[in-house]
């Protein structure tokens, strides 16, 4: 970045760092952990756990979605602290808010060492021109390797680094949960002083040149109810000014002029009102019109654009349609008509940057198209809570015709496990057409098996290796580009089985189920023909009436009997749901409940369908 080397002033009382790791190394403790010794709590504020991961899902999945701006103060220093999603899937939140930072602090658990996303990250924050500290974190736990971990993140370091003066990263030791620091591993730290002294005389000032005109460049949009859309990003140049004459520069054009409502700094976890602020600092503006990421906010008078950021291009689409099922207008809290759902994925395009919508095939369905399965789920998810039904296909990739052929998204995908898991996991990638690269076992039983995969052979099997390891397994992927479509070995996946009749669910029909496979519901479930209840024992589609209620006699005693033996339902979440379903089939949800079913409801038609596409292969058969 040339800008970087030009002799601009910087802002001595400044430094804008973000934080960036793969999932889970510990950013948002560790950010946590800075803010409670900054003393942004009063001392009888009872503090619960990750402050930062604010958000309802970010709480209950106990991961960061949504990149967050935060703010400390240490030795007459404003420290901006950009909090970063590690999921490969928010990818998107990072290429976006990196460019407001000029250096990074680089985290990495001890015990597992740099993984995919610690490459990924790595490589943005680099090829941006940010300075890294590396911190070593997790120090604490039992099996923790950090001269390891430190030379093999020297080396990716070695690997990615644009310019000479970002190998000379220094290194830092941290218990995050502790909040404890050390620049030397034989002394135990007792504070993250070591750190927030590391990050002053290593991350540079933010350049900041006051007299130039006023230039900012989105990064990110918000909303409240008070203030409206709010539009963050880093004043680049220039001072921002209430009342202040600015332009929008948008991918179409300069805007009409505008005037600044009110210009907040981040304040810890407040956002502050001021009267103006001089370039380096990070703001909110309030009250622009037609503003979006990647837009540049400009004098009105002397408007110089800036380039938009680069956000990486999608690998998984879907299809989002207007509930069409049986109990369709039942269970949602919002109008869910076709206007609607568009109006509403419309707006998420705003703020989710990595997100594509299309229309689809009919009015009905909308192709949305993101960075993988749980980018996808978490919007669904999120819909969904907000009152709205609709229903989704199964993801499909993404392909690219380079040079005249059909390409395809490949993957590196590591899997950490126990030892004893190995077998069956090596087996199941096999079986999908993943090519081994590497298998190694540590002296703790550990293991980590390395695979490159098609995208395609690798949709639904993150919900595999947590059945096969007992939740113990953990996948995690990088895209490693576009490769020529080939294909792969068959899914094998059992047919289903499905309700014949609408009505409730009853313990003597799912006794019936349970003699054909895997029940996924139980009594009292309202069901509607075609649903999906269940996994058949063999291959093939099997429907059966689930309400079916014993002969009149004795009834009392023969429900009672139904019911004390009854296997426990299967229940499935949102995306085992999504990884679960077959073309022929779509998953339901609503705020009430996720169902799944086949997209033609009615047995017969379906067979129909079969049989004019030329499928000799089991039809649906009834039990009944
Ligand atoms: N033993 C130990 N555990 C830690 C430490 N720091 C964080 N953890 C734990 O690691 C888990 C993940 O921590 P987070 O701070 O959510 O990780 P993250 O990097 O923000 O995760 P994402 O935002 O989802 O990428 C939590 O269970 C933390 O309690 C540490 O220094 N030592
Ligand atoms: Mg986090």
């Amino acid at each position: 970045m040339a800008a970087r080397h030009e002799p601009v002033p910087r802002r001595a009382d400044l430094r804008n760092l973000a934080i960036v790791a793969h999932v889970d190394h510990g950013k948002t403790t560790l950010v946590d952990a800075l803010l409670k010794q900054s003393r942004v709590f009063a001392a009888h504020e009872q503090v619960g756990e990750l402050i930062m991961d604010s958000n309802d899902l970010e709480r209950e999945k106990g991961i960061t979605i949504l990149a967050k701006t935060t703010s400390i103060r240490y030795k007459g220093v404003k420290l901006n602290i950009i909090d970063t999603p590690g999921h490969a899937d928010f990818g998107g939140e990072v290429e976006r808010v990196l460019g407001m930072a000029d250096g990074c602090l680089l985290l990495v658990d001890a015990v597992e060492g740099p993984m995919p996303q610690t490459r990924v990250v790595l490589r943005q924050a680099l090829a941006l021109g940010l300075r890294p500290i590396i911190v070593v974190n997790k120090i604490d736990r039992a099996n923790a390797q950090p001269a390891e971990t430190v030379e093999l993140t020297h080396d990716l370091l070695l690997d990615l680094a644009t310019d000479a003066s970002q190998l000379d990263a220094p290194v830092v030791y941290t218990d995050g949960r502790q909040g404890t620091a050390t620049m030397d591993l034989s002394r135990a730290g007792s504070t993250l002083e070591p750190l927030l002294d590391t990050i002053l005389s290593h991350v540079p000032p933010p350049p900041a040149d006051p007299s130039a005109p006023f230039q900012m460049l989105v990064s990110n949009l918000d909303h409240d109810n008070y203030s409206g859309r709010l539009a963050l990003g880093r004043i680049n140049k220039g001072i921002l000014r209430v009342g202040q004459q600015v332009v929008v520069c948008t991918a179409d054009g300069v805007g009409p002029r505008q005037r600044i409502n009110t210009v907040l700094t981040v304040e810890a976890l407040q956002r502050v009102p001021v009267d103006e602020v001089a370039a380096g600092e990070i703001v909110y503006i309030t009250g622009l019109a037609d503003v979006a990421i990647g837009d540049t906010v400009a004098d009105a008078d002397d408007p110089v654009v800036l380039p938009r950021p680069e956000v990486g291009e999608p690998t998984l689409r879907m299809q989002f349609s207007v509930n069409q099922s049986p109990l369709s207008g039942r269970e949602a809290a919002l109008s869910s008509t076709s206007r609607q759902l568009r109006a509403r994925l419309e707006r998420e395009l705003l703020t989710n940057v990595a997100l594509r919508v299309a229309d689809g095939p009919t009015a009905d369905i909308f192709e949305v198209s993101g960075r993988g399965e749980l980018h996808l789920a978490i919007l669904i998810e999120t819909m969904r809570r907000e009152g709205y039904e609709f229903e989704v296909s199964r993801p499909a990739v993404i392909t690219r015709e380079i040079d005249g052929h059909r390409h395809e998204p490949v993957e590196e995908c590591i899997i950490d496990c126990e030892a004893e898991a190995v077998g069956a996991i090596a087996e199941t990638l096999g079986s999908r057409g993943g090519q081994m690269q590497s298998m190694r076992t540590d002296a703790a039983g550990r293991a980590r098996l390395i695979h490159h995969a098609p995208t395609r052979a690798l949709i639904g099997l993150r919900s595999q290796i947590l059945t096969l390891t007992r939740g113990t397994g953990v996948m995690s992927t990088r895209l490693l580009g576009w490769e020529r479509w080939r294909s792969l070995p068959p899914t094998t996946r059992n047919g289903v089985l499905t309700a014949s009749q609408p009505g409730t669910a009853v313990a003597y029909g799912l006794l019936g189920l349970q003699e054909r496979g895997q029940p996924f519901i139980g009594p009292g479930t309202v069901v509607y023909e075609g649903m999906v209840v269940g996994l058949n024992r063999r291959p093939g589609d099997l429907h059966l009436n689930v309400t079916k209620q014993k002969q009149k006699t004795n009834i009392r005693s023969s429900t009672e009997d139904a019911t004390v033996r009854l296997v426990p339902p299967r229940t499935m979440s949102l995306e085992e749901s999504l990884d679960f379903i077959e073309d022929d089939e779509l998953v339901e949800v609503t705020p009430k409940g996720i169902r799944m079913r086949k997209r033609v409801l009615n047995a017969d038609e379906r067979n129909k369908i079969r049989k004019r596409a030329g499928h000799t292969g089991s039809t649906v058969t009834s039990s009944t």
